[in-house]
This record gives C-alpha cells, sequence and structure tokens, in this order.
C-alpha cells in the first residue's frame, strides 16, 4: 500500500528538480538551493521529518527522503554547469573585447606594471659584460658546507679571517654562504681547466646593518683559470665592467687587501657616486666605496680544486653587486634594495 508520505516526497523531489532546471542565472540558483537544501530548506526538513514517522516506516522514509536530497542536489548542479557553460560562451561571442587594450583600461582603473628589480636589471648588464668574454654563468646554493665557505679558500677553523665574515650558522656543520667565493672551488672541480666563469648570487652575514651594510646582499664572483694569468689582465677587466655599467668615467682606487684565498689581493674602491666624494652616509664620509676585492687565486686553493699550480693560475673577483646597484641608481642606503618598498621600487 502506497503510503502518503510517498506523495509527498516525489511531489517535493519534482518541484525542486523542474525549479532547478529553471533558474534564470548563477545568482538565481543559489537562493533556489538554499530554499531547498539549506539549514531551513524544505528537502533539509524533509529529511530531519524522519523523526516523525511511525518507527516501522522510519527506514523506508530515511532512505527515500536521502533520495529525494541526492536527487535535488543533482539538478541543482546540473544547472549550475549548464549556466557557467553558457556563461563562458557569451563572453566569448562577445566580439566587444579589445585585448590590444592596456590592463589599466580594461580594469577601469590604475593597475602598475611590474619590471624587473634594480639588482636583477643591474646582475643582467653584468652577465652580459662576461658572457661577451667567454664566461659562464653558475648558480650555486645559498646554504653551504664550512668546508666550501671556508676551508676550501684557505680558511681554516682556526683562522682569524673567520672573524672578518659573521656568520649564520645552520646545524650540521652548514651555513648560510657569507661570499660567493664558496663556489670557487666546485667551479675549479665541475669544469676542465682552462674555464672562465662568474655566479652572483645572495650572501648573507651576521652583521649590524648600515647605510652600507645590510644582513643579506648580492655578490657576483668571477673566476677565471688558465696556465698564464696576470694582474694586469685582472684590473684591465674590471675596468671594463666597471665603465660598462655606471656608464661614465669613475675614479677607483687600488689597494693591497688581504683575503686568505689570493695572493697578491687587492680592494678595489670606487669614489662615491653619491656625493662624488666628497663624504656621505653611504661612504662613511671617505668618499670612497669598497666594491670590488680581487686578486690572483692562492695556490692552496687551486690544491682545493684539484688543480696543479705548478700548471695553472687563476684570478677572481668578489663584487658587491648591491653596492654596484646603489652607485649606479644613486640609491642611498643599501637597506632599500630588499625593502619590498613599492614606493621606492617604482621608480625604476
Ligand atoms: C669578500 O666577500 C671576498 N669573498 C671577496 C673576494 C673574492 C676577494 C675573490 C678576493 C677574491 P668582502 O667581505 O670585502 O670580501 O666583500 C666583498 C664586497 O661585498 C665588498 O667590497 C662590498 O662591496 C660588499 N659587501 C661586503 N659586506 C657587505 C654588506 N654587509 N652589505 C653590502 N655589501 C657588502
Amino acid at each position: 500500500m502506497a503510503v502518503a508520505w510517498q506523495d509527498e516526497l516525489d511531489a517535493v523531489r519534482g518541484r525542486w528538480v523542474a525549479t532547478a532546471a529553471q533558474a534564470p542565472d548563477l545568482a538565481g540558483l543559489r537562493s533556489i538551493e538554499v530554499e531547498a537544501l539549506g539549514k531551513q530548506g524544505e528537502v533539509t526538513l524533509l529529511v530531519r521529518k524522519v523523526a516523525t514517522i511511525a518507527p516501522e516506516d522510519r527506514r523506508a522514509y530515511g532512505a527515500a527522503a536521502a533520495a529525494v536530497k541526492a536527487h535535488v542536489e543533482q539538478a541543482i548542479e546540473a544547472r549550475r554547469h549548464g549556466l557557467e557553460r553558457a556563461e563562458i560562451e557569451a563572453e566569448l561571442a562577445d566580439d566587444s573585447f579589445d585585448e590590444t587594450l592596456p590592463a589599466q583600461s580594461i580594469l577601469g582603473r590604475n593597475s602598475r606594471q611590474g619590471h624587473s628589480h634594480p639588482l636583477t636589471q643591474v646582475q643582467a648588464e653584468v652577465e652580459a659584460v662576461f658572457t661577451s668574454m667567454g664566461f659562464h654563468v653558475l648558480d650555486y646554493p645559498e646554504v653551504e658546507s664550512e668546508f666550501d665557505n671556508f676551508e676550501a679558500l684557505n680558511i681554516p677553523g682556526w683562522h682569524p679571517a673567520r672573524e672578518m665574515q659573521d656568520t649564520f650558522w645552520l646545524q650540521g656543520g652548514h651555513l648560510l654562504r657569507t661570499h660567493t667565493s664558496s663556489g670557487q672551488v666546485r667551479a675549479m672541480h665541475a669544469f676542465q681547466a682552462p674555464f672562465r666563469a662568474i655566479f652572483p648570487g645572495k650572501v648573507y652575514r651576521y652583521e649590524a646593518t648600515d647605510a652600507s651594510h645590510e644582513h643579506t646582499f648580492h655578490q657576483l664572483e668571477g673566476l677565471l683559470i688558465d696556465r698564464h694569468v696576470s694582474v694586469g689582465h685582472l684590473l684591465d677587466s674590471m675596468r671594463t665592467l666597471l665603465s660598462a655599467i655606471l656608464k661614465r668615467d669613475v675614479e677607483v682606487r687600488l689597494r693591497p687587501g688581504y683575503f686568505p684565498f689570493v695572493e697578491p689581493g687587492f680592494e678595489l674602491d670606487v669614489q662615491c657616486q653619491l656625493c662624488g666624494g666628497a663624504g656621505c652616509s653611504a661612504c662613511k664620509q671617505s668618499g670612497w666605496l669598497e666594491l670590488l676585492p680581487c686578486g690572483l687565486v692562492h695556490p692552496q686553493v687551486l690544491r682545493a680544486g684539484g688543480l696543479d699550480p705548478a700548471e695553472w693560475q687563476g684570478w677572481a673577483f668578489g663584487l658587491g653587486l648591491s653596492r654596484l646597484v646603489m652607485m649606479r641608481f644613486q640609491v642611498p642606503d643599501v637597506r632599500l634594495l630588499l625593502s619590498g618598498d613599492l614606493r621606492w621600487l617604482s621608480q625604476f
């Protein structure tokens, strides 16, 4: 014998399936969904009504009500799919869309156009100078072993030079590289001599910051290995680099510099391009900025790289890329570079 509730369930199902199928748009469909399936929706209440059904009918009622709910859900889903498709098709058919308009006209507001960071711009220019001279561009890890960052570079644990670069230590004898020189011995193992390569990247130092010191900054290492290399060739290459990037003749100053991994070693300073040498906070009132230390690769480092110092020589430099950006664009404080401040970045 047919039970009364069966008719009621059939009627509700029929009504909501038909209503869903006729929903005019997505917003309309959403209200239909709430009316049928929301917390107080008609179908939800019907399912809950199971508690009022005679105990012997409860199981059958529960199953039938659940089936109604599933059916209505399916009908809504099918309609949603249909409406979404129709929307996309209408958009595609609308040929008033002009894809050549700039984005801001389409959005009707002033959307900003992105561009590459000044560090990226200068790095690309330096890479272009060196690749034209036959250098490979390499990318080495920022997390390094103590060996590659220090020991391979003739800086054993007891060496006072370790104090020159305060280090962020990680677990297991690893560290955040303090300089891109950490790639030197890796490169010697990776290439057959003779070779030439540059390796740019981010380096980290556990030190107090000021206008010319940041804890996270960029360097760009250069390494050339050949049978005969000279200080003259090294300095000439450094001059080529600086005039290509700074695009003007700049005063440079060469001083002896001590780094355990080069011999002889040099400090190459440039006249501060912010104050023209008069003295400012970027150059600590000295008129000069340390920019490009360099030298001839120490025989111990060649050995660590598997090269015989009787046969091979090399030169290396460690360009302060962040400071080169400061000099190129007259940036008064290195900390602006990684500040993420769009007001500053949008000038470039
Ligand atoms: C070095 O890091 C050596 N590895 C450079 C080198 C390579 C020498 C190869 C010889 C041969 P130094 O600690 O001086 O050296 O750093 C190199 C350059 O990085 C500096 O001249 C400076 O331009 C830049 N620099 C150093 N510390 C900072 C800092 N805290 N913030 C921004 N730039 C820095």
